[in-house]
């Protein structure tokens, strides 16, 4: 016996994308269920980004989930990189674009979103084991899954697929119309959470020990990353060998002012650019980490699944208002193209601030050369921050 539900849009996700996607149409009169395969708990424990772009920050403020944010976040006018032996520099968004970017943890945003959709009734189905979706090129698509030992179907009208990497939206779509483009990077960030007060800037910083970054949540919640390799096994990395190997990748003076003390959360991610095109299939639409992964080097991925939400939100709203598929017919292309731009920034900052094993002489000094040049060019400058902060969204 199959228990089935109706709805407009059948969202396969509960991460930022699926939640937020569920959270705008609602507000543009759109109907949805979120269908989320972990637990809400597991979800909010989740530790991941921290920057937010400037257009992230004024669409997060325009559906109403800007408070808590305005309240706690830092705003912040750009970001630094140290560089062994060089003087500091910094990536000013706000001189060169007059936009400012936020630090804003990814889980906080997902407690907002989880309480906005428990405020307005919206329906998140957690613990929804063996998600399916089915008949994405008719005009019937639904999608099954299971819940309390119970086989469930949901019909839609549209799929939204915004359950991650892992998930199993990309997979639906056949071999002969996906293409995907890939590329893994030798070694991971191994990261941690520390209860003391941050460094006075987000500092992204090279050294030939490897790359580290100094970031924050709140004034009394900071983030810290390092370069790792990828066998690297976090029982190997006590907190005291960690401070001591951070601090001996950034300037002295830099390592003087970090506050250290006990890790309240250690984890290690490998680094991967990868990118699936096209992002919509039939009646399935993919979002976020779904369709692309970047890099965390340039903050991009959580951004980006923001402006696919912004750009398959808009579809959906003008077609339920007016039946026009215009944005809907657009989608995949409109929102690639940000994509891509992401991807490239995400790659090359990455291979500009990581110590690559194997590395020729060379290599090294083109690398430092790129640096140099960044210094010292006023137009360089104004390139990195107009990526750095984030491109508009198309009209
Ligand atoms: P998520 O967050 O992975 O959510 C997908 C959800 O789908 C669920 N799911 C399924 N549900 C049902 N059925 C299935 N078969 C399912 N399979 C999966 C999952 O349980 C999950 O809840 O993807 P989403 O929503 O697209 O959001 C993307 C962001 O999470 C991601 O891009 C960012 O965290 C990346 N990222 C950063 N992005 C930034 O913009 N700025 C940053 O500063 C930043 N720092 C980071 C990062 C990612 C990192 N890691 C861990 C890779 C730093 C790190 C270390
Ligand atoms: C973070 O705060 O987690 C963070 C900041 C900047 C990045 C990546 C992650 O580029």
């Amino acid at each position: 016996m199959v228990t089935a539900t109706r709805t407009q849009v059948a969202i396969i996700g509960g991460g930022p994308a699926g939640l937020l996607l569920s959270h705008i149409l609602q507000r543009n009169g759109i109907d949805s269920i979120v269908l989320e395969r972990q637990s809400r708990r597991h979800v909010l424990e989740r530790i991941r980004a921290g920057v937010l772009e400037a257009g992230t920050v004024a669409l997060l403020r325009e559906v109403g989930l800007g408070a808590r944010m305005d309240r706690e976040g830092h705003p912040h006018d750009g970001s630094a990189i140290a560089w062994e032996g060089r003087s500091r520099f910094f990536i000013d968004t706000k001189k060169f674009t007059g936009r400012a970017m936020m630090a804003y943890g990814q889980t906080a945003i997902t407690e907002d979103l989880y309480a906005a959709r428990d405020a307005a009734g919206g329906e998140i189905i957690d613990q929804a084991g063996n998600v399916q979706p089915h008949e994405l090129t008719s005009s019937r698509p639904y999608v099954t899954y299971e819940k309390d030992g119970s086989s469930r179907r949901i019909d839609c009208d549209y799929v939204a697929g915004c359950d991650g990497y892992h998930g199993v939206s990309r997979s639906v779509i056949p071999a002969a119309v996906l293409r995907t483009y890939e590329k893994s990077y030798p070694f991971g960030w191994l990261g941690i959470m520390s209860e003391t007060p941050p460094y006075k800037d987000i500092c992204y910083c090279y050294h030939s020990r490897g790359f580290a970054l100094a970031s924050r949540r709140n004034p009394m919640l900071s983030r810290y990353y390092i370069q790792c390799d990828l066998d690297t096994k976090l029982a190997d990395w006590p907190d005291d060998r960690f401070w001591r190997e951070f601090k001996a990748r950034c300037p002295r003076d830099m390592a003087d002012c970090i506050v250290s003390g006990p890790s309240i959360e250690k984890s290690i991610a490998p680094l991967r650019s990868f990118v699936a095109e096209p992002m919509r299939y039939g009646k399935l639409f993919l979002a976020g980490d779904a369709a692309h992964i970047v890099p965390p080097t340039g903050a991009k991925g959580l951004n980006l699944a923001v402006s696919d939400v912004f750009y398959l939100s808009r579809a959906l709203t003008e077609f339920y208002r007016t039946g026009r598929t215009r944005y809907l017919d657009g989608y995949s292309d409109t929102a690639l193209r940000r994509v891509w731009s992401a991807a490239r920034l995400s790659w090359w900052l990455t291979m500009l601030l990581h110590r690559f094993p194997a590395e020729t002489p060379f290599e090294e000094r083109m690398r430092l050369n790129q640096f140099d040049y960044l210094q010292a060019s006023e137009h360089a400058q104004a390139s990195l921050a107009e990526q750095y902060a984030g491109l508009p969204f198309e009209a």
